[in-house]
């Protein structure tokens, strides 16, 4: 059980992975000010040291969402400030230099659901629920939802679950695209460590294209996209790692491909 001294978020390298969790389980890993600049340092920690990362949350709820008690508090430029601040730290996770996998169980809710749709492999145990209740508490997204959930389910559908306030099953999300992998009831982490070591495995030059040029591509004209395209896969193509990587293949070095289902 985590105290009020404890340090809200755990980081530990584990090979060449980095493990953060958010550890204020008592408050269903709420997001605080204090929480939200602890996770800031240890995903800047994570990206100089680290090759994926997977995100966790403490107890049986991954996270509440925004600190409601702290933000009650806040004047109306310290939510604007707030705001801002959460955009930058998890941009820093969507288009930093490493993939990011986070494990989805119980609540993923309001900014839990922003944070996660910040990551690059979401995986939800059976015991997850999604939920944007914003409307109900009077207030907005202000963790990058409107830009990143928007895009993963589509604005509707997004709409849809604040308006309401409904909660969505992890099952319906994998259908709506807002998470790729649901794994039974307390497997969630495992699956995503897995999912991370894999990724951890690519030439770290292609993952920062996969990272930083999709996105942005994705907001391009289809021409300036194509055009973009082409100068970075050129540039990744270029490097010594991709040299020695299409040589191992063609030396018949690596596996092969299998299809899904095959052993
Ligand atoms: C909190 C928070 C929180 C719990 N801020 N303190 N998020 C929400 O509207 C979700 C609000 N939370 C819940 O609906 C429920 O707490 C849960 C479904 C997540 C879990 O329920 P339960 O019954 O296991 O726990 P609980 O008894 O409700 O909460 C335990 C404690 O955590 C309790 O404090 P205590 O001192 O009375 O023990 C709660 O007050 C506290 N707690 N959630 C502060 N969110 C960047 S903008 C993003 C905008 C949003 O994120 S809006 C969505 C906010």
């Amino acid at each position: 059980m985590s105290t009020a001294n404890q340090e809200p978020i755990s980081y530990e390298l584990d090979g060449e992975i980095a493990m953060i969790g958010l550890r204020r389980p008592e408050k269903r890993n709420a997001v605080s000010d204090r929480v939200v600049e602890a996770l800031n340092l240890a995903i800047e920690r994570a990206q100089d040291e680290a090759k994926a990362a997977v995100i966790f949350g403490e107890g049986t709820h991954f996270c509440a969402g925004l600190d409601l008690a702290e933000h009650m508090q806040k004047p109306l430029i310290g939510a604007v400030m707030g705001s801002r601040r959460w955009h930058r730290i998890f941009d820093g996770i969507e288009r930093g230099a490493i993939p990011f996998a986070v494990a989805l169980q119980g609540a993923v809710v309001g900014g839990g659901f922003e944070l996660a749709a910040a990551c690059h492999l979401r995986v939800a145990d059976e015991t997850a629920f999604f939920g944007l209740p914003e409307g109900q508490r009077g207030i907005f997204v202000g963790g990058g939802g409107s830009v990143r959930i928007a895009r993963l389910i589509g604005a509707q559908r997004m709409g849809d679950m604040m308006l309401t306030g409904r909660t969505v099953s992890p099952v319906q999300m994998e259908v709506w695209g807002g998470v790729n992998y649901v794994v039974p009831a307390g497997t969630a982490l495992d699956k995503a460590k897995e999912l991370a070591r894999l990724a951890a495995q690519n030439a770290p030059m292609s993952n920062y294209a996969i990272l930083n040029a999709l996105p942005r591509i994705r907001d391009m004209s289809s021409e300036d996209g194509l055009f973009t395209e082409s100068l970075m896969s050129a540039l990744a193509s270029a490097t010594p790692e991709a040299n020695e990587r299409l040589r191992a293949f063609l030396e018949k070095r690596t596996a092969r491909l299998k299809a899904p289902d095959a052993e």
